[in-house]
């Protein structure tokens, strides 16, 4: 399968309409919103839209209103890629039976960090395995934000959220952040990728591929969200940015299985010397400020180390040989 280079301009943008409107009740300086308004102005055509329970879905449809300009079904927290699955055998059988009137209907379903890393995980391999053909875009924002920032398989280790605390007993969530991307490549389907909307034209390039092969395709996008990251809510773009730039979180693609990396991830690979310690992404952070004390000083070293072995075996699977 051959997939087409996408080039998002601004022009582009500022021309296609918006199909995630305004009015939602988002908090000030949240990411994922404007994730979800740059996903919509990358579609193709005719698209159906499964939103699993989570703050997207709470804030963009309060009854009676919608932030959807497009057909939007709201599913379970654990359901989004069941749902999928449903509404692309449900157009397929319609196009058999000559009663679909348009030639071709995208499917997306979205989800939050639970429900992709930990409660819809079973629906979303299932969905994949089943082969289906729909883009899955997981938001980021790396704790249950909706129900007051429980750490989910997404929170890095060190997060404190309100069910890993810092404190006297623990330093924060003990365990590692799952490589869900990764777990999707091991999936062997025709797309997986990382995006950030910092890099908003990597992020359309890459929806509007995920909606363009055939089979299931899997974007995984990081999204700040200042109430539980503890963050200045301005500077909720400019940590998705450092994200990149310290290789905490790399931007890369897996076309049929072949990573490579994207923008600013495939510079500091050429440019080793770009990449930038963990603590310019992590400070200013409230949910890692105790990582900062002398006590814990280990522990932001083993952050840092963890993220340098992150990245040298991204870069393995890249074929890139390790500079350091
Ligand atoms: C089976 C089930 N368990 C728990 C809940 C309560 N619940 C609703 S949203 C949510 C958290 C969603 O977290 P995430 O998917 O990370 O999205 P976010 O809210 O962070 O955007 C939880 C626990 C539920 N709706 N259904």
């Amino acid at each position: 399968m051959a997939t087409q280079e996408w080039k998002f301009t601004t022009k582009d943008i500022a021309e296609k309409p918006d199909l995630f409107l305004s009015g939602h009740r988002a908090c000030a300086g949240c990411a994922p919103t404007v994730v979800l308004r740059l996903i919509m102005k990358a579609i193709r055509g005719p698209t159906i839209v499964t939103q699993a329970t989570g703050c997207m879905e709470v804030v963009s449809s309060i009854y009676p209103y919608t932030s959807w300009a497009v057909p939007w079904l709201h599913t379970a927290f654990e359901t989004a890629a069941a749902n999928a699955s449903g509404i692309e055998a449900a157009l397929k059988a319609l196009k058999k039976k000559g009663k679909l009137k348009h030639e071709h209907v995208d499917v997306i379903a979205i989800a939050g960090d639970g429900g992709t890393y930990d409660i819809g995980f079973q629906a979303l391999s299932g969905a994949v395995e089943r082969g289906h053909d729909f883009l899955f875009v997981l938001y980021d924002n790396e704790a249950y934000m909706n129900t007051g920032i429980q750490r989910s398989g997404g929170t890095p280790k060190g997060a404190a959220t309100t069910t890993s605390p810092a404190g006297t007993a623990i330093p924060g969530k003990l365990e590692y952040k799952k490589p869900i991307a990764d777990i999707m490549v091991a999936h062997e389907i025709p797309y997986v990728a990382t995006a950030s909307p910092y890099y908003w034209r990597d992020l359309l390039a890459k929806v509007r591929k995920g909606l363009e092969v055939e089979g299931p395709a899997f974007l995984h996008v990081l999204a700040p969200c200042p109430r539980g990251w503890r963050s200045d809510q301005a500077k909720s773009i400019e940590y998705s940015r450092l994200a990149v730039e310290t290789c905490v979180f790399p931007l890369w693609e897996a076309v049929n299985g072949q990573y490579q990396l994207s923008v600013a991830s495939k510079l500091i690979a050429l440019a080793p010397q770009k990449k930038r310690p963990v603590t310019d992404y992590l400070q200013g952070q409230g949910r890692f400020r105790h990582l900062f004390t002398p006590k814990n000083k280990h522990l932001l070293e083993e952050f840092q180390r963890v993220t340098d072995e992150r990245w040298q075996r991204l870069l393995a699977k890249c074929g890139i040989t390790a500079k350091t």
